[in-house]
C-alpha cells in the first residue's frame, strides 16, 4: 500500500537517492556519476554539464532531482544477461510490463527478429550494418528515399541529430521528424504564429525575477521537479503561483525541496490559486480572463497599439464572448476568473509557462496563442523578467528541433545546406511523425529509422500503430534499452542497436535547453562492452550508403568538432558552436530571446489571434479521459508502479472523481471496461479521486494508448492525448490481481 503524501519531494525524495544508490553499486558511485560533466539525461530544465552535471545555466547547485537519478541507475544497470533473447521469446517479452523491459538490462548487442520468428537472434554490427546499407541501395525491388522516415527522441546530443538529419536528406527524403510532433509542436506552432518564433522568449535569469508565475496545464512537481525551488523562492519573497488544472496536483498545492531545511521540514506552499477547468477548457478560461483585464482597464493600450497587430480584432471579440458561454465551456465561474484577473493585474513581471494539458488537444495551437495574447494584453513579453515559456519534455528535444529534425526545413537552413556543402536537397513535402504511421499502413513506407525513444510506444491508437509498423519490411532502432516498441512495434524485419547514453561518449557532445542554452556532455568511459555511439553508427551507414567522395565526408563525420563546423556554418545562432571542442564553453544561443518589444515577425509586430471558443467534448453518459504520467515513469520507460503524488497504487486504474463513482454505479477498487472509439481496456480499476474535477478522468499513458484516437491538431499534427472521450461499465469478470504490476493488469 502506498503512503499519501501530503506535500512533493521532501523526506521521501532524499530516502529515494539512498534507495537508488543501492540499485547503482553505492552512494559515491553514483554520485560520481552525477557528478560527471554531462547535461542532465531528463527534462529540458535539466542542468547542464560545465559545472559537474548538476549546477543550472547560472551555475547554481540544485536539487537532485528524483528523475535524473532514474534515468543515471537505469543507464548504470548491467547488461541484458547473454541468454536473454534465447530465454524470451517475443511472445513472452509483449506480456512484459514496461518496467520489466526497461530492467532486463543495458543492451550490448545488435538483434534482429524476422517477422514469424520465435525469437530475436544476435547479430554482428558488421552484418547489422550491411543488411541496413543493402537495404538502402542494392534490394530489389529498391527502396526510394520517400519509401524511408527517420524518427528521432529528445534524447540524443545535437551532433547526431543534425548528422542524421543532413544524411537523410542528402539520401533524398524530408519525411524527418522527432517526438515533438506528440510533444510541444503545438507551442512551436503558436508561438510562431504570435511571436515570430517557437521557443521560450526568456532566459533562467529572468524567471528568477518574476513576482507572478502561471503554471498550465502541467504537473512540474512530479514532470520538472527543479522548477520546484524556483517556486518556492519566489513565494518566499512574496511573488504568487496560479496553477490552472483540472487536478489538484499535491506538489504543486505543498512542495518540500530537499536541500531546503525549513522547507524540507514544513514544505512550501506553491499555489496562491489553483483553479480547475473542466479538460479541454483552457482556451475559453484564457479568453476570458484576457476579457476581465479589459474589463478592469488592467491592460496595456500604448504597448498593443505599438507593438501589436489586430488589437481592435482581439478587442472586439473579447467583447462579444459572454460569460455564460465562457463558463460553459470552461467549467470556470466568473469569480474564479475574478480571482486569476486580479492576481495578474497586480503583477509586474509576469512569466506564463505550460505543459502537455494545453498541447495535448485539437486545438493546442490556439491553446498557446490564447497564451501568448494575454501575457500581450499587458506587456508581459519583450522586456525582461516576464515572458512566455513552454516547459520542454525530453532533455535535448529542443535541440534536436534546432538541428532541422522537422520535415520542413527553415528556409535559411535550406539555403545555407546546399551553398556551404554544394548539395542539392530534396524539395518533395516531408511527412509528419503521425503521417509517417499513416503512410506505413497504406504500404507507402518501406523502412523505418528511429534514434532512441518509443516510436510504437508513444503513438495514439496502439492496435494501428502496431499494424502499421508491421507493413514495414526494416525497422532499425538505436537504443539503449528495451521498451514497449520492441515487443509489439515489429516490422518484416526489426533491427535493435545498442547504444551508448551521453555520459559514455568517447567525445563531447552538446544539448540545448529550454532556456535556448547550449550545454556540453564531456562524454565518459563505457559502461558495457558492445553498444557504440549514435554518431558512430549514424556515420558510418551513411558513408555505406553515400559513400565518401561526394560533398560530404561522412567518415570524417565520425569527429564531432567536424560536425560542429559545420552546424556553426549552416545552424544560424550556432556560430560559438564551432570552438566548442577546444574551449566546452556553455553558451546562450542569439536571437532567441528578446526583452525588447521587437519580435522576430516581418514587421516587428506580435501578432495577436482571434478564437472562437470550442464546445467541450463528450456527452452526458460519457467522461473527458486525459492520459497522463505518474511520477515514477519518464514517458514510455516505467521505474514504478505506484504514483507517489496522488497516492495511486497500479497502473491499470482509471482515477474518477468519487461523484462520478457514483454517477455510474461503481465501487472504489471495481473492475471495469473502458471504451473509446478505437479501443477497449477491461479490468480497469474504478479508482476514487477526489481530486480531479467531476466530470473528467485520468489513464496512465502508454499503457492506455490503445484508447487513443488519431484525432489531431490539424494545425500542429499533435494527437489529442488530453481529450479522449471514454465510456464505463463494471467488467463482468473478477478482478484479477498481479503482483508488482498493481490491480487489473492481465495475469499473464
Ligand atoms: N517524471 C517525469 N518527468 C517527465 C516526463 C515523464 O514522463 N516523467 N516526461 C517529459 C516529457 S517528454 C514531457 S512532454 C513533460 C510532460 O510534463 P506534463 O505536461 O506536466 O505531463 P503530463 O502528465 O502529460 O500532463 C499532465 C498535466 O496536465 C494536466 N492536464 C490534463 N489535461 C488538461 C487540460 O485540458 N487543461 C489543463 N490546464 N491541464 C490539463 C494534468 O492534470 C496533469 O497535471 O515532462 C517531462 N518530464
Ligand atoms: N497517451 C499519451 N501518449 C503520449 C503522451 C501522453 O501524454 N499521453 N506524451 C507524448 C510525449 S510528450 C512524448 S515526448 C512521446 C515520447 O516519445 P519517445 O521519445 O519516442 O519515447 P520515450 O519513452 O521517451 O523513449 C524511451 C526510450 O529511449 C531510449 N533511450 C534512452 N536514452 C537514450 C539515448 O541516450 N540514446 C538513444 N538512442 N536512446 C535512448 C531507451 O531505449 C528508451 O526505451 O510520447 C507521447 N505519447
Ligand atoms: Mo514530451
Amino acid at each position: 500500500m502506498v503512503r499519501r503524501v501530503q506535500t512533493g519531494g521532501g523526506w521521501p525524495a532524499v530516502k529515494y537517492t539512498f534507495s537508488k544508490a543501492r540499485e547503482a553499486g553505492g552512494l559515491w558511485k553514483l554520485w560520481k556519476a552525477m557528478r560527471s560533466k554531462n547535461a542532465c539525461k531528463t527534462c529540458a530544465l535539466g542542468m547542464g554539464g560545465q559545472m559537474g552535471g548538476m549546477a543550472n545555466e547560472r551555475g547554481v547547485f540544485p536539487e537532485v532531482c528524483k528523475k535524473s537519478l532514474q534515468a543515471m541507475v537505469a543507464d548504470m544497470q548491467g547488461a541484458v544477461k547473454p541468454d536473454f533473447f534465447k530465454t524470451y521469446s517475443v511472445a513472452q517479452l509483449q506480456a512484459f510490463t514496461p518496467r520489466e523491459l526497461e530492467t532486463s538490462g543495458r543492451l550490448t548487442v545488435p538483434v534482429i527478429h524476422r517477422q514469424g520468428d520465435n525469437y530475436y537472434q544476435p547479430i554482428s554490427w558488421d552484418d547489422a550494418f550491411a543488411k541496413i546499407i543493402g537495404k538502402l541501395t542494392t534490394a530489389t525491388p529498391p527502396v526510394t528515399p520517400n519509401e524511408t522516415f527517420w524518427y528521432f527522441s529528445g534524447r540524443s546530443s545535437n551532433e547526431a541529430g543534425f548528422l542524421l538529419q543532413i544524411f537523410a536528406r542528402v539520401f533524398g527524403t524530408n519525411n524527418v521528424n522527432n517526438c515533438s510532433f506528440y510533444c510541444h509542436q503545438a507551442s512551436g506552432v503558436g508561438l510562431g504564429s504570435v511571436m515570430g518564433t517557437g521557443t521560450a522568449s526568456i532566459v533562467l535569469e529572468d524567471l528568477e525575477h518574476a513576482d507572478l508565475i502561471f503554471i498550465i496545464g502541467g504537473n512540474p512537481a512530479s514532470n520538472h521537479p527543479r522548477l520546484m525551488s524556483t517556486l518556492k523562492n519566489m513565494r518566499r519573497k512574496g511573488g504568487h503561483v496560479i496553477v490552472i488544472n483540472p487536478i489538484i496536483e499535491t506538489g504543486l498545492v505543498n512542495f518540500s525541496v530537499p536541500s531546503d531545511p525549513l522547507s524540507l521540514m514544513f514544505g512550501s506552499r506553491i499555489a496562491s490559486v489553483y483553479v480547475q477547468p473542466h479538460i479541454g477548457g483552457d482556451l475559453a478560461l484564457l479568453t476570458g480572463v484576457a476579457k476581465r483585464i479589459v474589463e478592469m482597464n488592467a491592460h496595456d493600450e500604448t504597448f498593443l497599439e505599438k507593438h501589436c497587430d489586430h488589437w481592435p480584432a482581439l478587442k472586439a471579440q473579447l467583447a462579444r464572448h459572454d460569460w455564460d458561454d465562457i463558463y460553459r465551456k470552461s467549467g470556470v465561474d466568473v469569480a474564479a476568473i475574478q480571482a486569476i484577473a486580479t492576481r495578474y493585474a497586480a503583477a509586474e513581471n509576469v512569466v506564463f509557462t505550460w505543459t502537455m494539458g494545453i498541447t495535448h488537444h485539437t486545438y493546442g495551437v490556439e491553446n498557446v496563442e490564447a497564451i501568448a495574447n494575454l501575457a500581450l494584453l499587458r506587456g508581459m513579453a519583450g522586456r525582461p523578467n516576464a515572458g512566455l515559456l513552454p516547459i520542454r519534455g525530453h532533455s535535448n528535444v529542443q535541440g534536436i528541433g534546432s538541428m532541422g529534425v522537422t520535415p520542413k526545413l527553415k528556409e535559411a537552413i535550406f539555403d545555407r545546406l546546399q551553398s556551404h556543402f554544394g548539395l542539392q536537397l530534396p524539395v518533395t513535402e516531408g511527412l509528419d511523425t503521425l503521417a509517417c504511421i499513416e503512410a506505413a499502413d497504406r504500404r507507402e513506407l518501406k523502412f523505418g529509422f528511429c534514434l532512441g525513444g518509443n516510436l510504437y510506444g508513444s503513438n495514439p491508437d496502439s492496435t494501428f500503430a502496431k499494424r502499421a509498423l508491421g507493413e514495414l519490411e526494416l525497422l532499425v532502432s538505436l537504443n539503449t534499452t528495451l521498451n514497449t516498441g520492441h515487443a509489439h512495434g515489429l516490422a518484416k524485419e526489426t533491427i535493435i542497436l545498442p547504444v551508448l547514453a551521453r555520459d559514455e561518449e568517447p567525445q563531447s557532445t552538446t544539448q540545448e535547453s529550454m532556456f535556448n542554452y547550449i550545454r556540453l556532455s564531456d562524454g565518459g568511459s563505457a559502461r558495457h562492452v558492445g553498444p557504440k555511439s549514435e554518431i558512430e553508427v549514424i556515420a558510418t551507414i551513411a558513408s555505406g550508403v553515400l559513400g565518401n567522395g561526394g560533398p560530404i565526408d561522412w567518415e570524417s563525420m565520425k569527429n564531432t568538432n567536424r560536425i560542429r563546423e559545420a552546424i556553426a556554418k549552416v545552424i544560424p545562432g550556432f556560430d560559438k558552436i564551432a570552438q566548442f571542442g577546444e574551449t566546452k564553453q556553455e553558451f546562450q544561443l542569439d536571437g532567441r530571446t528578446f526583452h525588447t518589444p521587437h519580435f522576430p515577425t516581418p514587421n516587428g509586430k506580435a501578432q495577436l489571434r482571434v478564437h472562437e471558443l470550442p464546445r467541450l467534448a463528450g456527452g452526458p453518459n460519457e467522461l473527458r479521459l486525459m492520459t497522463i504520467r505518474s511520477e515514477g515513469q519518464f514517458n514510455t520507460v516505467v521505474y514504478e508502479d505506484y504514483d507517489l503524488y496522488r497516492g495511486v497504487e497500479g497502473r491499470f486504474v482509471i482515477l474518477l472523481h468519487p461523484d462520478d463513482l457514483e454517477r455510474f454505479g461503481l465501487q472504489p477498487g471495481q473492475a471495469t471496461t473502458v471504451r473509446s472509439s478505437t479501443g477497449e481496456m477491461t479490468n480497469i480499476a474504478a479508482t476514487s479521486f477526489p481530486k480531479i474535477r467531476p466530470g473528467n478522468a485520468a489513464m496512465y499513458y502508454p499503457e492506455c494508448n490503445i484508447l487513443v484516437p488519431r484525432t489531431s491538431d490539424p494545425r500542429s499534427r499533435t494527437p489529442a492525448f488530453k481529450s479522449v472521450i471514454v465510456t464505463i461499465e463494471p467488467t463482468r469478470q473478477k478482478l484479477l490481481q498481479r503482483e508488482g504490476n498493481g490491480v487489473g493488469a492481465p495475469i499473464r
